[in-house]
């Protein structure tokens, strides 16, 4: 450990955290990456943390033979709400590999298709509500509508639950309290245990309200669900929750474990995908020629459709490297740890224990020049062309993990993402506000704080 560097100002107790912006640590660890290197340690409140933001390092990290998730830090501390659902989870809990041999099917090829059409409905939803901002002369707000669509859209193909945000002004209650969940999550991060009772009292408060509602919201859902009666068919991940029992074992979820599912479902299906969604139509809207290029592309593969099927969707390969390139720039669940299987040595270079855990910094590894190239910071979407792909190290881009605990839903969330891009694409040109300078709040996913965008009918 004394051979990774740290920052120069260490004062007990506070660490590394004086001069520190709280508010975004992920944009700040990019920053004394830059001056540390690939590999660095930062002390907080008596805490040492790895981080490693080289691309080489990182990739050698995804060696599923020496190294797993480790559950630390802030999704530790989001166990009081997801509890053994599967992001919180360890690693040898038995409710880990039962909800994951139960609930993958729910993602694959036949199940997306069946959620295809609950995904249109819900664009619909969208782009009603752009028309109507549109007709009178209002900017859109891009991740206050993203946050409603990827809410809906989770809600509806995995739990036949509406939470009718689109007709709301406000959020929905549910989305306060989780936000409320997520963000007293980060914030007890960075507050020592010993000050905790004192400093936190009242949030800790509010937060145990949110909880109870968190809880009771999902309790009336599967209550609504259960009194339908089983129909025999599998609709969506609620319907194999109550009624799929294990392959092998016969094993099925328990009640509390179900609550914990559909939580953590609800949370990881909607604000990371959201984020994706805003940062690419950012980028869209600030890069003409990508934009038209991406018009091209949908007018053509969609050309005298009224709706695209489902195998329209990964037809339109370039909007799909618009997204990979935002999610590379802006990697919306922007860090994951990985921690020994056994004693092993890092890059060949850093011993590390048995249970030795690093924070991968996916932000920094995605904008290492050794693995992008100097001009790493551009965004350029051809960087995701098969060919340049190729031509790149593996294990670079992870944007949504990796190894056994890699995201469950990622072909949920880009096919989700796709179709919705592709509909406003063909829909809409983008009009950004040229005063508008991307600012990027963290309240454990990414998303570009006031992102506003004028949009007119094609
Ligand atoms: Mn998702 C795990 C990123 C969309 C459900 N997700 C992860 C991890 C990352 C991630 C990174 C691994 C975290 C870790 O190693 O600690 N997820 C994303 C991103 C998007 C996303 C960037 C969208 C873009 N995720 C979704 C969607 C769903 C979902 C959509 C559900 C429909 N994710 C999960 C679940 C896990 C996970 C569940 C935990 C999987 C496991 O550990 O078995």
């Amino acid at each position: 450990l004394h051979r990774i560097p740290h920052p120069p100002r260490r004062i007990p107790l506070m660490g590394d955290v004086i001069g520190a912006n709280v508010r975004t640590p992920v944009q700040d660890s990019m920053r004394v990456a830059r001056e540390l290197g690939p590999i660095f340690r930062r002390k907080a409140f008596g805490k040492e943390i790895v981080f490693v933001g080289g691309a080489g390092l990182a990739s050698d990290m995804a060696d599923e033979s020496r190294f797993a998730k480790h559950v630390g830090l802030g999704v530790a501390n989001l166990r009081p709400v997801a509890g053994d659902g599967l992001f919180t989870a360890y690693n040898h809990e038995p409710n880990w590999q039962l909800a994951h041999d139960i609930l993958a099917p729910g993602f694959n090829r036949d199940a997306m298709a069946g959620y295809h059409r609950l995904m249109l409905d819900v664009a619909g939803r969208l782009t009603e509500r752009w028309d109507e901002r549109e007709r009178t002369g209002r900017a859109v707000d891009v991740p206050g509508d993203m946050t409603k669509l990827t809410l809906e859209t989770i809600a509806r193909t995995g739990f036949g639950y509406d939470f009718g945000s689109f007709e709301r002004e406000r959020p929905h209650p549910f989305v306060t309290a989780m936000v409320g969940t997520l963000a007293f999550a980060q914030r007890r991060n960075t507050v020592p245990a010993a000050l905790a009772p004192f400093v936190l009292r009242e949030a800790t408060r509010r937060n145990d309200a949110d909880m109870a509602y968190l809880n009771r919201t999902v309790d009336e859902v599967v209550a609504a669900r259960r009194a339908e009666g089983g129909s025999g068919e599998l609709r969506d991940l609620l319907d194999r929750m109550l009624e799929v029992a294990h392959p092998e074992t016969g094993e099925r979820l328990t009640a509390e474990n179900i609550r914990r599912q559909v939580i953590t479902f609800l949370v990881a299906g909607h604000e990371t995908t959201s984020g994706a969604l805003s940062f690419a139509l950012h980028y869209l809207a600030r890069n003409p020629e990508v934009l038209a290029r991406a018009q091209d592309e949908v007018d053509r593969v969609w050309a005298g459709k009224d709706e695209p099927a489902y195998e329209d969707v990964a037809r339109l390969r370039y909007l799909r490297r618009v997204l990979d390139e935002s999610l590379r720039l802006w990697p919306t669940a922007p860090a994951f740890a990985r921690e020994a299987r056994h004693d092993t040595v890092l890059g060949g270079e850093h011993p590390m224990r048995r249970g030795a855990w690093a924070l991968v910094l996916t932000m920094t590894v995605h904008r290492d020049p050794e693995a992008w190239g100097e001009d790493a910071e551009v965004f350029d979407p051809d960087r995701f062309d098969p060919k340049a792909v190729r031509a790149r190290p593996a294990h670079v881009f992870k944007p949504f993990g990796t190894g056994a605990r890699a995201c469950i839903g990622r072909q949920f969330a880009l096919h989700e993402a796709t179709l919705v891009l592709g509909l406003l694409l063909r829909r809409y040109d983008l009009r950004a506000d040229p005063a508008y300078r991307l600012r990027v709040v963290e309240r454990l996913t990414l998303m570009p704080e006031g992102l506003r965008l004028n949009v007119a009918r094609r």
